[in-house]
């Protein structure tokens, strides 16, 4: 199966350096705020591009994915929160297994609607552990997928499922809070599962400045995402401040 995408997005990783990607949910913005969105990524120093979201209610997923993917030569890689959300403009998506729940939907049952076309679209799957992390709230991804999240205070949960997922072949391990979430990933639950693991650890949700990026690093996180931020008034210069944090680390 090919890897070339995969292998980009990870060739900081083995450098030793962290990486930065930015979510763009396209419920959130316009076409055209989302093209000056991902010029304004490249120029700050993000180092891949997320587009996805648990429900949608636009309908310009496709015409949302181009305009993305001409306003910048980031790798553009599809989030889905089902199988409808595949685009031939993306460069690979995130194949995610939701290991923290037990619904079958989200374990197998889109995975198998989504194969086909994939293939017929030539789009590179990089099979991804996503892990629902206890966040303070119910979130989008706990409510649509009908799971319940990993307990925040349980690390060694978390790390039997990450290594679950790694003994069956999953590329990445994606630690999420859910988007807008009170309370980040916590630090230790990182540091445990980072400590465990030989695939990248992202982690997700709820991140909004550089102070705590630098503690998710210092915890061993190798790619850090943001997304809901954006939609502040100062969600551009976020951005830029947490890109200088990841590339500085
Ligand atoms: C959500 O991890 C992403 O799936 C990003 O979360 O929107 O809270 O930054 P935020």
């Amino acid at each position: 199966m090919e890897t070339r995408i995969f292998d980009a997005v990870t060739r900081r990783l083995r450098e030793g350096k962290r990486a930065y990607w930015v979510l763009l949910d396209p419920d959130d913005f316009s076409v055209d705020q989302a093209a000056q969105i991902a010029l304004e990524s490249q120029r700050c120093g993000v180092h891949a591009l997320l587009i996805g979201g648990s429900l949608l209610h636009s309908n310009h997923f496709d015409e949302f994915v181009a305009a993305v993917k001409k306003s910048t030569e980031l790798p553009v890689l599809l989030f889905p929160g089902d199988s409808t959300q595949l685009s031939t403009h993306a460069d690979a998506l995130l194949y995610l297994s939701l290991v923290s729940g037990r619904n079958p939907s989200n374990l197998i049952g889109e995975h198998v609607k989504a194969a086909p076309l994939i293939k017929d679209l030539g789009i590179e799957p990089i099979p991804t552990a996503y892990m629902l992390v206890e966040s303070g709230a119910v979130s989008s991804v706990e409510f649509m997928s009908n799971t319940r999240p990993l307990p925040r205070t349980k690390p060694a949960i978390a790390v039997a499922h990450a290594l679950a997922a790694q003994y069956m072949g999953m590329k990445l391990i994606y630690l999420e809070a859910g988007s807008g979430a009170k309370q980040s990933v916590p630090p230790e639950m990182i540091q445990m599962v980072k400590s465990q693991v030989a695939v990248p650890v992202i982690v997700g949700g709820g991140i909004r400045d550089s102070a705590t990026v630098v503690e998710k690093l210092e915890a061993g996180a190798d790619i850090i995402v943001t997304g809901n931020m954006l939609r502040h008034e100062n969600g551009i210069s976020l951005m830029k401040e947490i890109a200088a944090a990841v590339n500085r680390f």
